[in-house]
């Protein structure tokens, strides 16, 4: 059996092109993401490509990730490499201005998710002595921006965490990293404008930002590492990205 990949939020951007990549390069592919018509079609194009597993998979849910790995088939029981993808940014806005409900969503989504995900994949691997998690974090996880408030905490969560499993995992074969993207073009801005596609779109204006398919490159490139090899954590930019000064408020 060829080495299993399980990618969530599979169904399209850094998700479907992760696993594209993993496909084309022989693993088995478990895709698992909330729209089940956009997995199907997913589905579809990798089955010449490789073996296929596609499912729903509502991380936000707990009952949705008991269904979904109580109802993994036997062949795709034992998961090689698990790579976090399911999250989301929601608005824009100021703290005191900001949603309660999307920094909830946020948090249950891109904190509790994936938390969830990795306590239900992680003992497997222990068990079997081989096993990498990558998760998706972003440069909103290390730098502040206005608007990123809750966003950017849920992805700081994600570094630490990745690194508390390392600490964890002391002494076993087993490799964690976090990938921290800056600007990506994906749906990543109609969500978080809630399909203001207008709104969307000028974010990307006169830039050349990263693709999902920069992100696939990099995630298989840091497994394709000998077996010794851990890459802690890896942040990325677009060339047209980068910091500004600190910001001074005067009188
Ligand atoms: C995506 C990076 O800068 O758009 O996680 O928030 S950013």
């Amino acid at each position: 059996m060829n080495k299993v990949v399980l990618v969530t939020g599979a169904s399209s951007g850094i998700g479907e092109a992760v696993a594209r990549k993993f496909a084309e390069n022989g693993f088995a592919v478990i895709l698992a993401a909330r729209s089940e018509d956009k997995l199907a079609a997913l589905a579809e194009s990798l089955k010449p490509v490789t073996e296929v597993y596609a499912a729903r998979l509502d991380v936000s849910d707990s009952n949705s990730i008991d269904v979904f790995f109580d109802s993994l088939p036997d062949a795709f029981q034992h998961i090689d490499v698990l790579v976090n993808n399911a999250g989301l940014a929601l608005g824009l806005e100021p703290a005191h201005e900001a949603h309660l409900d999307d920094w909830e969503t946020m948090v249950q989504t891109n904190i509790m998710g994936l938390l969830r995900v990795t306590r239900r994949v992680l003992p497997g691997m222990v068990e079997r002595k081989t096993g990498h998690v990558i998760n998706i974090g972003s440069t909103a996880g290390n730098w502040p921006y206005p608007g990123g408030n809750a966003y950017g905490a849920t992805k700081a969560f994600v570094q630490q965490f990745s690194r508390g499993l390392r600490a964890d995992l002391r002494g076993k074969p087993i490799r964690v990293s976090n990938i921290e993207p800056g600007m990506c073009e994906t749906n990543f801005s109609n969500v978080r404008f809630k399909w203001d596609t207008e709104k969307a779109s000028q974010v990307y204006q006169g830039t050349q930002p990263l693709s999902a398919q920069d992100i696939a490159e990099t995630v298989f490139w840091v497994n394709s590492m000998p077996p010794h090899v851990n890459v802690n954590t890896l942040e990325l930019m677009p060339v047209c990205q980068t910091w500004g000064p600190f910001s001074i408020s005067r009188d």
